[in-house]
């Protein structure tokens, strides 16, 4: 065996048996073998954590996927809105919170790309927050992808405006928030101006 390697190899186990015996009480100076496994076992779990420290894409406040509604993506109409179907029945679904714009407005085009990046043909959850549905009826929904929070990554991206329309304000002040980090960085639709009519009502 190479012995830089081998030299390597005893140095982590050393670091890892001392965290081990200083953490976790754990003595490990017995056993080599075991010691190698729970070394081999710490790097993946390391390895795997490195996943989830770098992915900066939205999540939910626990880290995972909510408790909610499970539909499939089958159309995507803009930016905020979707149908879905639940079972055999079919819904269109507004996203609660956002606004992206409208056909005849500047950067349509790039956040419905954006959502239908996010969600197209995708098996979703729906949280609802107090409102089941708007007045044209569609779904008002938070919508997730696994752990990804949509209506947040599209904020986060700059390809939505924070709207409130009350009594549904689970995540304005969030959102607000990311609307001006976005603003900030330029990100998404900002730099055409849609969002600066300052409204967060509409
Ligand atoms: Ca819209």
């Amino acid at each position: 065996m190479n012995i830089v390697y081998q030299r390597f190899k005893d140095l982590l186990q050393g670091i890892f048996s001392c965290l081990c015996y200083n953490f976790f009480g754990i003595d490990l100076r017995m056993n080599k073998n075991m010691r190698s496994a729970l070394l081999l076992v710490l790097v993946l779990a390391l390895l795997s954590g490195c996943e989830i420290v770098f992915d900066d894409s939205a999540t939910t406040p626990s880290g995972s996927s909510p408790q909610g509604e499970t539909a499939l993506v089958t159309r995507i109409i803009d930016g905020d809105t979707i149908d879905v179907r639940i079972g055999d029945v079919g819904y269109r679904v507004r996203y609660v919170g956002v606004n992206t714009p409208e056909d005849d407005e500047p950067c349509y085009a790039a956040a419905r790309d954006a959502n239908a990046a996010l969600v197209e043909g995708q098996t979703v959850t729906l949280v609802q927050d107090v409102s089941n549905t708007d007045r044209f009826g569609r779904l008002l929904r938070f919508v997730y992808v696994g752990s990804t929070f949509v209506n947040q990554e599209l904020m986060r991206q700059g390809y939505a405006e924070a709207v409130l329309y009350q009594p549904d304000d689970a995540f304005h002040s969030e959102f607000v928030q990311l609307e001006d980090e976005a603003a900030r960085a330029g990100r998404g639709c900002h730099p055409t101006g849609i969002f600066d009519d300052g409204s967060a009502t509409r």
